[in-house]
């Protein structure tokens, strides 16, 4: 009986082994790709970039920059899409003649 238990303590080490290889290569897997910017200054609308593609990069928001957004229409925004293609990054400002809004972005190789 003992010599079972053993046996099975000895498969269930090597289980926790390989799962533990397996995790540890995942996470070797993840690797820096790019880094992006995008900017709109005074005007209302949107400036987007297009970053890496999106099937083989993902891709997230690491910085945001405002000024002059001190009435209620001024608005300013930092968004960042998974496309069917590549990912965007984009620089939204509401209604205003002298607002900014900066946005930063980095990408990593899935
Ligand atoms: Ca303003």
């Amino acid at each position: 009986m003992n010599r079972m238990f053993s046996k099975k303590s000895l498969i269930g080490l090597g289980v926790l082994a390989l799962t533990t290889l397996g995790l540890t290569s995942v996470a070797l897997a993840v690797s820096p790709h790019s880094s992006w910017w995008a900017s709109r200054h005074n005007t209302v609308g949107s400036s987007f970039t297009n970053m890496s593609p999106s099937a083989t990069t993902f891709c997230f928001l690491t910085g945001v920059e405002t000024t002059e957004t001190d009435t209620g229409s001024e608005t300013a925004r930092c968004q960042v899409r998974r496309g069917q293609v590549v990912w965007t990054l984009e620089a939204i400002l509401g209604t205003s003649s002298d607002a900014d809004i900066e946005c930063e972005a980095l990408c990593y190789n899935n």
